[in-house]
């Protein structure tokens, strides 16, 4: 299996050893190209694997024992799932002779659990290899499956007998893989319709950051002119310096995101699945009088979708970008389009928005500051919460900077561990890792990994002393009971100076009157790693946040019915 997965790339293998997958770490560490990565917690390597994989653009591994170190990886299955992120899990399962198979009873061996039965709704493929002859074939399928067409995860589960057994993989069969059937799509009509459009606007998704799809997508815009705007996880697919970016759209999108998307009348929806925080739960109102035009990998996206009316598109972003980057393609003129694009993006940019609606700016300063220190190539891994948010509304991503966070399950304590995988596919890669106090706390073990190898690591804490985007809903529907999330409530964050220490970290804590003092943040963001605490005082906001059921470009805080109008486009 390690032989199989060097002769694939793969240099690292995360996990946490346990009795029954000590033969297959024992067979990592025999391997001179390979190295096992003990991670201090199942569910740390299982984010690590998706960092990996991201970065290098193969597949990541996670490996665990049975029972309680299958369990503890789930949330990082999940999370490469619904994310789509190719990465293959391995669990330990007990000796196939303890194993209960169909008996009804809740378990017979010691630490078995029926992991295969619990993942099955989060895997793209999911199987206990309980013949050793299988494991050639079990392992090139599980490889591909992962890697092709919509990415995600794989589980295998393999019983200590079965790992132990001595096979000759040359004799065993191998894997092969059917041919994919995408149909060739026609693209004349599309081109048609971008050729009509007069306010068209590009809207770049997660399937939008494969490797060289950032090359097509340049030569398009380039050659079209045509205005961007991303979802959350497509931030990183384009240079955000471009004239017509306009900013992510969504729930907490930019306001002129918002607003542009709203009044264009064409939207090429690439490697995106649409989803209510990307489009409001006012489906009906999304592009009202627009086309949509939806090009997705997973043919169940493009069917299912809430929003009727779309062009769907069965296509990988890569190959239908080819296409068009082939074919002469006559636009209509935009100059008006541009100047009402660019006009909204003046009034309406992060910057006006914080000036103008947010009373608590200290969050979004320290953005202004990263966007400063952070590098073309630099890797950027985002938590969950207000700071996940303050990020992404504010971060300009530059030339081939990665943004990496999670928008489908966003589980806190993700920003530490992935950003260590990162930097095991990539150690050249300065990569600056964002939590809030409450992710940071649950990722805590995970620091010992940055210390421990020394990994170019930036972890930066944005501590407000509250789960902040919590005490917003809180604030909006529950009259300020915050419960469980300020000290009053219940919550509390530990000291994080002692933690820097006991992991062996460089230490600095700062806060909004430190941004001003050049001089130390020049030492601070010299340094290969640190942790940096960021004080935030008094209550935290975002700024803007679509609530519910109103259409896309209605954001609170809210505009008067004078100034809305004033922005939408008529006709
Ligand atoms: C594992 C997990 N548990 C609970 C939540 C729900 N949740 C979302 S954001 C949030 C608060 C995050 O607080 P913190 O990490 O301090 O970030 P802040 O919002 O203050 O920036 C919570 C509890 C979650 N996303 N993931
Ligand atoms: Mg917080």
């Amino acid at each position: 299996m390690v032989s199989y997965f060097e002769s694939q790339g793969i240099t690292t293998i995360f996990g946490y050893i346990g009795g029954m997958i000590t033969h297959l770490v024992d067979s990592i560490a025999s391997n001179q190209h390979v190295q096992f990565v003990q991670t201090y917690h199942e569910q740390t390597a299982a984010f690590a694997a998706e960092g990996y994989a991201r970065e290098s653009g193969k597949f990541g591994v996670a490996i665990s024992t049975s029972g309680p170190g299958a369990t503890n990886m789930m949330t990082g299955i999940a999370d490469a799932f619904f994310d789509s992120v190719p990465v293959i899990y391995i669990t330990g399962q007990v000796n196939t002779y303890e194993y209960k198979y169909e008996k009804p009873i809740r378990q017979q061996g010691f630490q078995e659990a029926d992991i295969i039965s619990i993942v099955k709704p989060i895997t793209k493929y999911a199987k206990l290899i309980d013949k050793a002859e299988d494991i050639r074939y079990e392992l090139e399928k599980a490889v591909y499956i992962a890697t092709h067409g919509r990415k995600g995860p794989v589980l295998l589960d393999i019983p200590m007998n079965i790992q132990r057994t001595d096979i000759d993989s040359n004799h065993l069969n191998g894997y092969i893989s059917k041919k994919e059937n995408i149909k060739k799509t026609n693209i004349d009509n599309i081109l048609s319709l971008i050729s009509k459009a007069k306010r068209p606007m590009l809207l770049l998704g997660a399937g939008c950051l494969n490797e060289n799809t950032d090359k097509l997508i340049n030569t398009f815009i380039t050659k079209t002119k045509i205005p961007v705007v991303t979802s959350l996880l497509g931030k990183g697919a384009i240079d955000e310096t471009y004239s017509y970016f306009m900013g992510m759209i969504g729930s907490y999108g930019n306001r002129c995101a918002n607003i542009g998307i709203a009044n264009s009348d064409l939207l090429l929806a690439l490697g995106t699945r649409l989803d209510t925080r990307q489009t409001g739960a006012q489906i009906d109102t999304f592009l009202e009088n627009g086309i949509i035009i939806h090009v997705d990998i997973d043919l169940n996206e493009l069917e299912h979708n809430r929003i009727k009316n779309r062009i769907k598109i069965h296509s990988n972003v890569t190959s239908f970008l080819k296409s068009m980057n082939n074919k002469n393609l006559n636009c209509q003129d935009y100059t008006q389009w541009h100047d009402y694009l660019l006009r909204l993006k003046q009034d309406y940019n992060q910057n006006k928005e914080i000036e103008r609606f947010i009373i608590n700016k200290s969050p979004y300063k320290f953005m202004q500051i990263l966007n400063l220190y952070s590098q073309e190539h630099d890797v950027i891994t985002v938590d969950i919460g207000q700071n996940q948010m303050w990020a992404a509304q504010m971060l300009q991503i530059k030339k081939r900077q990665r943004f990496v966070t999670s928008g489908g399950l966003a589980p806190m304590g993700f920003s530490i561990p992935v950003a260590i995988g990162s930097s095991f596919a990539n150690p050249a890669k300065k990569i600056f890792s964002l939590s809030g106090d409450g992710g940071f706390h649950i990722a805590i073990q995970s620091l010992m990994l940055i210390s421990q190898y020394n990994l170019p690591i930036k972890v930066i804490i944005l501590n407000n002393n509250t789960l902040g985007m919590i005490t917003q809903f809180q604030h909006l529907y529950f009259n300020d009971r915050m419960n469980g999330t300020t000290y009053e409530g219940g919550y509390c964050v530990p000291g994080i100076r002692k933690i820097a220490e006991a992991y062996n970290l460089a230490y600095f804590c700062i806060s909004e009157s430190d941004l001003t003092n050049k001089l130390l943040l020049d030492r601070i963001f010299s340094l290969k790693n640190c942790i940096i605490e960021y004080q935030i005082e008094e209550l935290t906001t975002v700024s803007p946040k679509l609530e519910f059921d109103k259409p896309i470009e209605d954001v609170s805080p809210y505009l008067s019915p004078e100034e809305m109008e004033n922005n939408r486009i008529k006709g």
